[in-house]
């Protein structure tokens, strides 16, 4: 047994030596392949360089000191679509609860977007979770200034900004003009 396996084992070499590669023209073919994977996946890469985004500075301030007196000093915020929008939003407010934020939201959704965080409470900073939700700032407390940054929606439109503490969204809205 052991002589038999000793003299067919060099022609099992042999025929293994001669055996032809087995892949060729393969590579060929996964390099064209891939080549069409990254032509067709290119479009939908973002540019992450904002280096050429344009930064826009905006202020707003609260005032008042009772809830009968509360605004905000601008009706309207204007912002260039696309803009990188750095915003300073100072509360005057002396006494609490003179307590507010400002929330950019979708157009005509400032009442939905105040009432909804007024149920999320103060642990959730009064904003809702919701797609309607462009940007928000952290509650001011008398006296606060607070700044937040956010790129201005890409579509040009009337968008609305609102203060979510409960029940100041009838005095404190505007509109945010985006050109
Ligand atoms: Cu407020």
């Amino acid at each position: 047994m052991r002589n038999l396996f000793a003299s067919i084992l060099p022609f099992m070499l042999l025929l293994w030596s001669c055996s032809p590669p087995e892949t060729e023209g393969e590579p060929e073919a996964t390099a064209s392949g891939r080549d069409t994977a990254t032509a067709s996946s290119a479009p939908l890469v973002e540019p992450k360089d904002t280096t050429l985004q344009e930064v826009q500075h905006l202020e707003l301030r609260a005032l008042g000191n009772t809830v009968e007196e509360i605004r905000y000093s601008k009706d309207t915020l204007e912002a260039k679509a696309g803009a990188l929008i750095k915003l300073t939003f100072i509360n005057q407010g002396i006494d609490m609860p003179m307590v507010h934020n400002v929330v950019i939201t979708a157009p005509g959704k400032y009442k939905q977007v105040a009432l909804a965080g007024a149920n999320v409470g103060a642990s959730g900073n009064y904003v809702p979770d919701s797609k309607a939700v462009i940007a928000a700032s952290p509650m001011a407390l008398p006296g606060q200034t607070v700044e937040i940054e956010f790129t201005a929606p890409l579509k040009p439109g009337l968008y609305d900004f609102v203060c979510t503490y409960p029940g100041y969204w009838k005095r404190m809205n505007g509109v945010m003009i985006v050109k």
